[in-house]
């Protein structure tokens, strides 16, 4: 990896990171009631060595539409707890079974499986508390509340995980596939952007533009997460690889093979691109973003 853009891309994550680690740090600060044992386990998983893409997500479709990224950080955080729970629950031994997640144990694996859910439905809930009590104006906090929580229902994260899940060791296509992409990785991309966009007070033709861009990125990075699991290195993903083929599971290379995926991964970051071509030269992040997700190793 290292195209210029892809370089913008990680020193802009770089300098943005540790604003979004704080932010979390706060938001699981020790509180009465709340279990020394469940807030280990929530921020082994949680203030762990993610690549926080969708609260940068957040904070870029914000700064993109005109506010500050400061207003957009509660989204951002929400998103991010919300995406770690569905990784403390994806590991779990019921479903994709995994001991080894952002270059630690799993949070089961440390922890328990008990409190590894528990953990998962905390985050969970607190997404929403956050959103709720702390975007500004109280329309778009509901806004982000109904969003979020539909990205992350029955129709979206949570019914791509069923039917993906459900599809393996069996012959599918496609279609079939991108239904399942669709809803577990873009649907949170989506909602990352948007929810930018809602807190900056965007127009529609705005949120409309984040919204394809998210499409489109979120198959890609989907791609290129297929790719790696076939030849990316376990120690630079931070996570095992070769698990999608042991578990006969549907994926791009599978399908389509080695080539025609990377061919597929560069034609969808161009239409990312494209879709946000009305930022002007305020699109130069998100492009760099997208330039990042095609090129990345871990
Ligand atoms: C349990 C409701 C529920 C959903 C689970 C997260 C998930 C859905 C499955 C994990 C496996 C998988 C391939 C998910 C697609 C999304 C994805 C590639 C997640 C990993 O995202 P990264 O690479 O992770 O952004 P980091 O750790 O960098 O945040």
């Amino acid at each position: 990896m290292s195209s210029p853009a892809a370089a913008t891309f990680v020193e802009y994550a770089d300098s943005a990171r540790p604003a979004v680690d704080r932010a979390l740090e706060d938001y699981t600060a020790a509180a009465a009631g709340f279990p020394d044992g469940l807030r280990d386990a929530i921020r082994h998983s949680l203030i762990a060595p993610g690549k926080r893409l969708r609260p940068l997500m957040v904070l870029m479709a914000a700064e993109a539409c005109g506010s500050p990224p400061e207003a957009a950080m509660p989204a951002a955080c929400a998103v991010e707890m919300i995406h770690t729970y569905s990784l403390i629950h994806d590991d779990l031994p019921a479903m994709d079974d995994d001991d080894m997640r952002r270059g630690r144990p799993s949070c089961h694996a440390k922890f328990g499986e008990a409190t590894a859910i528990l953990a998962g439905d905390a985050l969970l809930a607190q997404a929403f508390e956050v959103l709720g009590r702390d975007i500004q104006p109280a329309d778009a906090a509901a806004r982000c509340c109904a969003e979020l929580g539909r990205a992350a229902g029955r129709a979206a994260l949570v019914g791509g995980q069923h039917d993906d899940l459900h599809a393996e060791g069996s012959d599918g296509d496609v279609e079939q596939l991108e239904a399942i992409h669709a809803r577990k990785t873009g649907a949170l991309f989506r909602v990352s952007l948007r929810m930018g966009g809602i807190v900056a007070q965007a127009e529609a033709a705005q949120i409309a533009a984040l919204d394809r861009y998210g499409q489109k990125l979120g198959l890609a990075f989907q791609v290129i997460d297929d790719l790696l699991d076939l030849h990316g290195d376990e120690q630079t993903l931070g996570k095992r690889t070769n698990k999608d083929s042991e578990r006969g599971k549907l994926t791009y290379p599978a399908l389509l093979g080695v080539e025609p995926s990377r061919r597929k991964a560069g034609e969808l970051i161009a239409e990312a691109i494209d879709s946000v071509r009305i930022f002007e030269s305020d699109a130069s992040r998100l492009e760099a973003l997208a330039v990042f997700v095609l090129e990345r190793n871990r």
